[in-house]
């Protein structure tokens, strides 16, 4: 359902935002982003034309400051209640009245340096943010944008080696952990009265499963909570999280089809039934194997790493289809499509905008040539819209779903694809992704969902990701010195974008044998001696790596033939 249009609440945000301005200081010295000169925009969009920051330091996305403007306009007090919002609520319950844009932005305020902006907010966090609320709100969400990004401020603020300047805290006293942990223990009751151990959805931050909770959930959602769970566990010591968060894996794991390997999109938790045997890489499944492989990178156990490889294998087997090699050979370009998860039959001929983290995903296991295809046709359809549609049909042409709710999988890729290959070429898809954001999606009091992605009218919401993931991905992209990947494999991110440190101290796990007694059955065989730092072949090794020749540094990561047959499968041409 389309929600609310963009008049009424600006005229409501417009003061709020004025003060909160005040508050966060804002208007603070510009730093312009390095970009290369960005070609100049024909015609100015209406909504750039309206825009109060015009005159001032924040007047386009190319300026760091803009994100704070945005942060402190968005984040203004109430700007989410619920019951302010009432033509939102059907999409409102990631939200969770718990200051989610302000949490989930934390660690891109240290990434763009801005030490003072990142110790206000942490205090303004630890002040005025509480969990004790009758809210509803979804696991999974809670967890990667609320507990993510908690565990990474909270690592930052702590590490004396960080490299990001002065993000200490005055007398901190890891209230961070504190909230954090607060909050996964509300989150606990969805683990409890679960037949197969797959979590509820769902979970009343003050009185646990809702009495009408649906038993229905997705494989992503139940099942890619371990990085943010195994970080907590391995924090404070209690293997309680971690022992969730894997048993939901593992039950999710053996209940992959006998035949092809791959698991379908939704699952009822009492019966282990699948309920959506769609099985694909975007939406219900996505996160789920992204976790598998970053769970390995971060804590080391073998298991994790197995399962991914398995998976991986049943995606290139039955999910992957086109031409076996990215930049050789005749057929149609590489692309993933979704299938029955017990057949291997095509279900439809739609891939979803959620999708294009996945050539992200490739670049960390060294499969970069494959990432370059997928990454290539992505970014055609955003040639072609200006955004991503939610839904596009590739065998019509055609989005079919039309919302772009301002995601940051195809900056993601995009940036993961640059600091791969160091092809310009990935500067410019960032800077083209940028001007488009500008053009079309640039609002009063944010940067708005787009509800079309023909027409181009908004919606009136900005999801958090936007500030935690989008803008912080474009950030990286351009900002060459930044210490982020200046530290090699040191920073790994989680889903929701959240930097965290890979070192020794969350590779021990002093419980791992109680886990293998009491969390059922190892699913992939016996567990072997747990990895070092420097065994991490996947991300580490350049043997594991197909590397991308020098010469085509300076030329296009794909053939211009190939490009030109994905222009032309688009429609662009
Ligand atoms: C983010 O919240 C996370 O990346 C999640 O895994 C799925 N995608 C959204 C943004 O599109």
């Amino acid at each position: 359902m389309r929600s609310a249009t963009a008049a009424p609440s600006r005229r409501s945000c417009a003061p709020r935002c004025a003060t909160w301005r005040g508050a966060c200081s804002c208007s603070a010295t510009t730093t312009t982003w390095r970009t290369p000169s960005p070609r100049t925009s024909s015609t100015p969009s209406t909504a750039a034309a309206e825009d109060p920051t015009a005159g001032t330091h924040c007047q386009s996305l190319e300026h760091r400051d803009c994100f704070l403007y945005y942060l402190c306009a968005y984040t203004a007090p109430g700007r989410f209640l619920n019951s302010c919002y009432s033509s939102n609520l059907n999409i409102n319950d990631v939200l969770g009245n718990y200051s989610l844009t302000l949490v989930d932005a934390l660690d891109t305020l240290a990434i763009m340096g801005n030490s003072s902006e990142f110790q206000k907010a942490v205090k303004l966090v630890i002040n005025t943010v509480s969990f004790d609320k009758d809210s509803t709100v979804q696991v999974f969400e809670a967890t990667i944008r609320v507990l993510g990004s908690l565990l990474s401020a909270h690592r930052i603020i702590t590490d004396s080696k960080q490299p990001f300047g002065d993000m200490t805290i005055k007398d901190y006293d890891n209230e961070l952990l504190h909230m954090a942990h607060d909050l996964a223990v509300r989150l606990l009751p969805a683990f409890e009265n679960t037949k197969t151990g797959i979590p509820y959805p769902r979970v009343n931050l003050k009185t646990g499963v809702p009495p009408d909770s649906n038993n229905e959930t997705c494989t992503a959602g139940a099942g890619s909570l371990l990085v943010e769970f195994g970080i907590l566990s391995r924090l404070l010591g209690d293997s309680t999280f971690e022992w969730v968060a894997r048993r939901a894996v593992k039950a999710l794991w053996n209940l992959r089809s006998n035949d092809t390997g791959l698991l379908g999109n939704v699952v009822n938790i009492q019966t282990g039934h699948w309920v959506g045997k769609q099985s694909g890489l975007g939406a219900g499944l996505d996160s789920f194997y992204e976790y598998l492989l970053k769970s390995y990178i971060l804590f080391g156990e073998k298991e994790d790493l197995e399962m991914f490889n398995a998976a991986y294998k049943s995606i290139q087997n039955y999910l992957r289809r086109g031409r076996e090699a990215c930049n050789e050979g005749e057929g149609d370009p590489p692309l993933y499509v979704n299938v029955n998860m017990f057949s291997g039959q095509l279900m439809n001929t739609w891939i979803d905008s959620l999708q294009a983290f996945f050539p992200g995903l490739q670049v960390l296991i060294g499969d970069v040539e494959d990432a370059i295809c997928l990454h290539a046709f992505y970014y055609a359809i955003w040639k072609r819209y200006g955004a991503l549609p939610e839904r596009y049909n590739w065998q019509l042409q055609a989005p079919d779903v039309f919302f772009y709710p301002l995601r940051p999988e195809l900056v993601e890729s995009t940036y993961l694809l640059y600091q791969a290959t160091r092809n310009p070429f990935y500067l410019h898809v960032g800077m083209d992704i940028l001007q488009s954001l500008e053009k079309h999606t640039k609002v009063k009091c944010g940067y708005a969902t787009l509800h079309h992605v023909i027409d181009k009218s908004t919606e009136d919401r900005m999801e958090s990701f936007f500030l935690s993931e989008t803008c912080k991905y474009l950030y990286l992209l351009f900002d060459e010195e930044n210490p982020v990947h200046k530290s090699g494999t040191r920073y790994m991110f989680t889903t929701e974008g959240h930097i965290i440190s890979v070192d020794e101290h969350l590779r021990e796990s002093p419980w791992k044998e109680f886990f293998s007694e009491e969390g059922g059955q190892d699913p992939v065989g016996k567990s072997g001696h747990r990895p070092r730092p420097h065994e991490l072949k996947v991300i580490n090794s350049s043997s594991n790596c197909n590397r991308v020749p020098d010469e085509r540094r300076y030329s296009l990561p794909l053939k211009s033939v190939y490009m030109r047959q994905i222009d032309q499968m688009v429609g662009l041409i």
